[in-house]
């Protein structure tokens, strides 16, 4: 009976001892049974990039005037892009000087924008901001207008390509003259890339039978186109029989300047550019002949162009717009549904 009490004495004390051992932390924890090694988990892979989106993009657009119907048209493409995208768009108005378009990209270069969509008044005259931008890391799009710049200092163009619209708009003006005569020319912004270009397109394809014999800038505006047709009524009279001009808002004021001197519609054929609303007008009352389009509406090609960029995505380095010409007996029909 004895051994049987001391054997079970032991059971108990052992038992108790591996409860003991069962319940107290083991200091280190005892080695599992060999479970297969977990993987340690590889370095994580350095997150990709944060794709930006529209609403972590600010856009500086130094926007050179609103001297036309065109311009204004512009504008509201880029501001109603941006509100509907969420961009935040720094805006201004360098009421056609090239300093003030400078100084306002100055701004923005300090401001630390995202990226700046330049539509440059003239063609020379950029190098030294666009190396500025270039130096602080940020892209810049050249926009309608073009620049004589290195391109390196730029990332891309999205507008017309001004020397076919003035093609265009010297075919247009042989199949109103076919027998030739004189005409005169109302010429944009001196110096800027759509005037250069259109007049040296129109001249690529005037007919030789069609004389220029007269060619001065309106810089766009009606207030400054209708002096200049004053003074080429007072200097050539009825030996004008066409006039190619740069913009539709130069042509309405050359049309006040003919209507003051007792011309009827069509005694001048007249050739303009933009095909804005005010361009059918004048065509649907038979005053201009052939409008030449140039598309305005450019803000959802250049914030889609500039998110590209940003994104490191691939991206075309010039973007022409689609430009078509229009008549003069499709106008009133076509200008109920014009956007701009
Ligand atoms: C052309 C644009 C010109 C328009 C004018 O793309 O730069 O400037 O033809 C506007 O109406 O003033
Ligand atoms: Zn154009």
């Amino acid at each position: 009976m004895k051994v049987l009490k001391v054997v079970s004495y032991v059971a108990l004390l052992m038992v108790m001892v591996a409860s003991l051992v069962a319940c107290a932390a083991p200091a280190t924890p005892a080695p599992a049974a060999e479970a297969p090694k977990a993987e340690a988990p590889a370095a994580a892979a350095p997150a990709a990039a944060k794709e930006i989106t529209y609403k972590d993009m600010t856009m500086c657009y130094p926007q050179l005037g609103a001297e036309s119907d065109w311009r204004t048209a512009n504008t509201a493409s880029f501001k109603e892009t941006a509100e509907k995208l969420g961009v935040k768009l720094i805006f201004s108005d360098a009421q056609q000087k090239q300093e003030n378009q400078i100084s306002a990209m100055r701004s923005c270069i300090q401001q630390g924008v995202s990226i700046i969509a330049l539509p440059p008044v003239v063609e020379d005259g950029w190098d030294a901001v666009l190396q500025e931008a270039k130096d602080a890391g940020i892209p810049v799009i050249i926009v309608d207008r073009s620049v004589k710049a290195d391109p390196s200092l730029y990332a891309a163009h999205i507008g017309s390509n001004m020397v076919i619209e003035g093609e265009k708009a010297g075919t247009e003006m042989n199949k109103l003259l076919p027998d030739g005569g004189k005409i005169v020319e109302l010429s944009g912004t001196t110096g800027s890339g759509a005037a250069t270009g259109r007049a040296e397109g129109f001249r690529k394809t005037l007919a030789k039978n069609i004389e220029i014999i007269d060619s001065q800038t309106g810089n766009f505006t009606r207030a400054e186109g209708k002096p200049v047709m004053e003074a080429f009524l007072k200097k050539y009279g009825s030996e004008i029989k066409g006039a190619f001009i740069h913009n539709d808002d130069m042509a309405i004021g050359a049309i006040e300047a003919m209507k003051a001197a007792g011309l009827k519609p069509g005694d001048i054929k007249i050739v303009s550019v933009d095909g804005t609303r005010g361009g059918f007008q004048a065509m649907a009352d038979g005053w201009i002949q052939v409008d030449v389009e140039c598309n305005p509406l450019l803000g959802p090609q250049t914030m889609e162009l500039a998110l590209n960029i940003l994104n490191g995505k691939p991206y075309d380095r010039e973007t022409l717009t689609k430009e078509d010409v229009y008549y003069a007996d499709k106008a009133a029909e076509l200008l109920p549904g014009r956007k701009y």
